[in-house]
């Protein structure tokens, strides 16, 4: 494979340090954080990369992942309310989104 189509990809967390041939990828729209780490020389900006500092799964922003985030997810189940990671639907990724970021979020 030598291109590789990253629309929309959510790279929080992300380590792509030993990606081959990142220049020929599409980043456009895809999103990073400050956790994400890219091969060097790598500008995401450059890339089309949106850098989000926003917690996904902090529905009501109150920088707590808590039960209110948790009980937003299951009250938008199956529509596009409550969509975390921006797929376009609610669904168990969103849930995982929301334990996985459980607590203060900054
Ligand atoms: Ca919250
Ligand atoms: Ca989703």
């Amino acid at each position: 494979m030598s291109y590789a189509d990253l629309s929309y990809a959510d790279l929080t967390g992300a380590y792509l340090s030993s990606v081959v041939l990142w220049e020929s990828a599409t980043w456009t729209g895809a999103t990073y954080d400050d956790y994400t780490v890219f091969p060097e020389g790598m500008d995401p900006e450059e890339y089309g990369l949106v850098y989000d500092e926003d917690c996904p799964a902090d529905f009501n922003g109150d920088t707590q992942i808590e039960i209110l985030d948790l009980l937003f997810v299951i009250h938008h189940w199956g529509t596009a309310g409550a969509d975390a990671n921006n797929d376009g639907n609610t669904d168990v990724l969103d849930l995982l989104a929301v334990i996985d970021g459980w607590g203060t979020c900054m």
